[in-house]
């Protein structure tokens, strides 16, 4: 199925739970830089969530997987625009009872970012791996392990699979107040990160979770940024969060 926003189709699956309970919880999931929602990672986060009568709504964001928009002109202001449309439409859902946000990595980011927004709709929020290391390294001159001028902005940046990315996408993120967001959302949040990550630093989460005013950290030893070989703790982690809040 696709959701619009704007003219621009996203990609979505709905998966409801296992029970088949008339009114559930509804918790979008939204994937990382480059990723998708058929990672393994994100697949077994909405399995979790399932088994134990949540449903989950997982989505491609602009310029990624199956989602229209082209990768290069992807910015953290045109993704927080595509969740402020998924939960438009969440919330016209009739089966739904609570809506809860979750992204991984960028899509942890942005739904930070979005929980702020909507934090009188949003009931709990997780960000798994957050890239929260993306805005400090916009203003510091440092994305993608390489090094620029904060103040004379390249043209493009290359990615790590050699697809090229616009320099706007530096500028919006260099816009973003990332801790005026985590000031905003109230609400409970449950941050998980491997502590082997070797793409966002795990550091970036224990600061987060010391400022967010209701925070479960669990940090998986050993574990790298997609958790690959700990899927189980992560869907063990979501699942314990999810109980206790839902
Ligand atoms: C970066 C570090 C992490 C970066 C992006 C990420 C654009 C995002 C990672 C992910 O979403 O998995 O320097 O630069």
């Amino acid at each position: 199925m696709y959701i619009i926003d704007d003219g621009i189709k996203l990609n979505a699956k709905l998966d409801m739970p296992d029970d088949d309970s008339k009114r559930c919880p509804l918790c979008l999931i939204f994937h990382g830089f480059t990723g998708h929602i058929e990672e393994d990672h994100i697949v077994a986060v909405a399995r979790s969530m399932n088994e134990i009568g949540i449903a989950t709504l997982r989505l491609d964001l602009y310029g990624h997987g199956n989602s229209d928009g082209e990768f290069r002109d992807h910015t953290l202001y045109k993704w927080l625009n595509n969740i402020l449309a998924v939960v438009d439409y969440a919330k016209k859902l009739d089966f739904v009872s609570e809506l809860f946000l979750c992204g991984h990595s960028q899509g942890g980011l942005a739904v930070t970012l979005a929980a702020a927004m909507e934090r009188d709709v949003i009931r709990a929020l997780i960000p798994l791996s957050p890239a929260y290391s993306i805005i400090q390294g916009a203003k510091e001159g440092e994305l993608l392990g390489k090094k620029f001028d904060p103040e004379h902005i390249p043209d493009e940046l290359i990615s790590w699979d050699g697809r090229k990315l616009s320099g706007n996408y530096i500028r919006v993120a260099q816009s973003i107040d990332l801790e005026s967001a985590i000031k905003k959302y109230k609400g409970p949040v449950l941050i998980v990160h491997g502590d082997a990550d070797e793409t966002v630093p795990v550091q970036f989460a224990k600061d987060a979770a010391n400022k967010f005013e209701i925070c479960r950290l669990v940090l998986i030893e050993g574990a790298d940024h997609c958790y690959e070989n700990y899927l189980e703790e992560l869907e063990d982690a979501v699942a314990d969060f999810m109980i206790a809040v839902k």
